[in-house]
This record gives C-alpha cells, sequence and structure tokens, in this order.
C-alpha cells in the first residue's frame, strides 16, 4: 500500500514594516518538527521598511518561500482576502493565517494542525485552558477584551476566541465562504472570515495559545482601527442577519 501522502500547509502571514521580525520567523516556521509539506507566503503591502526585499531575498534561497506583494487596494483586510487566494492557488490542504510579529508563536502550529482532526478550521485561541494573552500593554488587553465581549454579545460563534487571527482552515472553508464578497477593510476581516464560515456550519476547533507581545517593531493597532472594527462588526451583522435568514447554503 502507498504511504499515505504528507498534507500541504501553506502559511499566510500578513505583513507591513516587519522587517525586524520577518526572516527569523519564516525560519522558525520551515524548521518545526511537522510531517507536512510546508510552504510560507508572506503577504506585504510594499512596506516601506523594505521587509518585501528581505522575504525576496529568502524567496530566491528557498523554493518553500513565496512573496505577495500588494501595490494597491493596501489594508490587513484586503491583504488577508488577497493572501488566502494566492494560498488556494497553491493547492494546499490547509491554510494557516499568523501575524508576523512573533506574538503569534509558530510553536503551536504543530497544534493547531492536530487540532483540524474532525474539524474545518481551528483556532488558536487565549481563552481556553492553558491558553493566555500574556500580551504586557494593558490597553491593549483591555481593548481585545472589549472587543471580544462586543463580538460575543452579538453574534453566536461556538469559540472563545474569535477574534483570533492564529488559525488553521481546509482549503474548502476558503473556498466556499466568498472571499470576494467580504466587506471588511481593516483587521475586522479576521472576525468577518470566522462568522461566514460558522453561518456555513464549518466545523470549528479550539487549541490553547499564549499570545504575547510582539518581540520588535510596532503594532498598526490604533484608537482608529478600533473604532473601524466596531463599526464593520455592526455591518457585518447587518449582512449576514439579513443574509442567513435566506439561508445560507450549509458546508455539503
Ligand atoms: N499586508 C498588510 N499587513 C498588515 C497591515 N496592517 C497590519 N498588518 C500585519 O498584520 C499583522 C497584525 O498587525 P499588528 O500591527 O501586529 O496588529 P496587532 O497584532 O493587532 O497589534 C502583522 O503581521 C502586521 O504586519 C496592512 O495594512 N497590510
Ligand atoms: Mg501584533
Amino acid at each position: 500500500m502507498n504511504a499515505p501522502l504528507k498534507k500541504r500547509i501553506v502559511v499566510m502571514i500578513p505583513t507591513y514594516n516587519e522587517r525586524e521580525n520577518i526572516a527569523d520567523l519564516v525560519r522558525e516556521i520551515l524548521s518545526l518538527p511537522l510531517d507536512a509539506s510546508l510552504s510560507v507566503l508572506v503577504v506585504d503591502d510594499d512596506s516601506p521598511d523594505g521587509t518585501g526585499r528581505i522575504v525576496g531575498d529568502m524567496v530566491r534561497e528557498d523554493g518553500r518561500v513565496r512573496l505577495l506583494t500588494r501595490k494597491t487596494r493596501r489594508g490587513r483586510g484586503a491583504a488577508g482576502i488577497d493572501g488566502f487566494k494566492a494560498a488556494l492557488k497553491l493547492d494546499p490542504d490547509y491554510i494557516v493565517e499568523m501575524d508576523g510579529d512573533f506574538s503569534h508563536q509558530p510553536k503551536y502550529i504543530p497544534a493547531l494542525v492536530a487540532a483540524m482532526d474532525g474539524c474545518d478550521a481551528a483556532l488558536g485561541s487565549r481563552y481556553i485552558k492553558g491558553g493566555r494573552d500574556a500580551d504586557r500593554g494593558i490597553h491593549r488587553r483591555f481593548i481585545t477584551f472589549l472587543v471580544r465581549r462586543f463580538i460575543r454579545s452579538r453574534f453566536a460563534i461556538p469559540v472563545k476566541d474569535p477574534s483570533s487571527g492564529f488559525r488553521c482552515f481546509r482549503k474548502e472553508v476558503l473556498e466556499r465562504i466568498g472571499l470576494d464578497e467580504m466587506i471588511s477593510t481593516g483587521p475586522s476581516v479576521v472576525f468577518e472570515v470566522l462568522y461566514k464560515a460558522s453561518l456555513r456550519g464549518f466545523r470549528i476547533g479550539e487549541t490553547p495559545i499564549v499570545f504575547i507581545d510582539r518581540s520588535r517593531g510596532k503594532t498598526k493597532l490604533n484608537l482608529l482601527t478600533l473604532l473601524e472594527t466596531l463599526i464593520m462588526a455592526l455591518k457585518i451583522q447587518r449582512r449576514y442577519r439579513d443574509r442567513s435568514a435566506d439561508g445560507e447554503a450549509g458546508p455539503a
């Protein structure tokens, strides 16, 4: 009998000004002890700090590294969507999404992949046993707390950490949630993708992660993005509540 084929996994990382993190992060991911065929796709918005050049050098040295440079339609939202679409073209079994600042630690990727057993998507969760938000910034933790409360009060998504951006999807999930119809332009895309997957009945698992402070570089999250995210969440609710009443198709 033939040995089972290795799973193909693409790790998709949106970046903006992550020059101090990206090379170490990509190397760490590629050296994970995973019995899978792993590649990394960096989705960079033409960062002025030269993140794209650093990744470009890595692409030339290692066929497992890929770079998508976006020069129009910038922002975390469109970057995530374009990144997923480019990842799907590589025909993977799973797509892992994570930040490029080490807040999402590569060491959890094997657990995320293992959590896919019996699930269509798996989240790295700060709010289940063994997980933790170890971000030092008190205001940052407060923002996460507010966003989580807000989402949990308005949306019935059966997960503990709906705003987690560290997660893994079966290819079919991303193929069926209508990537071209997403309305988010900013970080709310993380939630919109999850919500659509949940509306469509995909099974979503969680595995604990400890979320740590970004080690280097600056966050792009500010008060304006927070406000934008909350407003966008309301828009998402209005839009898909109407849609789901019309009966969105399930995963079958
Ligand atoms: N391509 C792209 N990536 C972005 C953009 N804004 C943030 N990111 C990346 O998205 C991830 C999360 O952003 P970050 O600033 O760390 O936000 P925080 O983790 O919420 O503080 C990081 O990898 C960023 O480099 C953007 O406009 N375009
Ligand atoms: Mg961050």
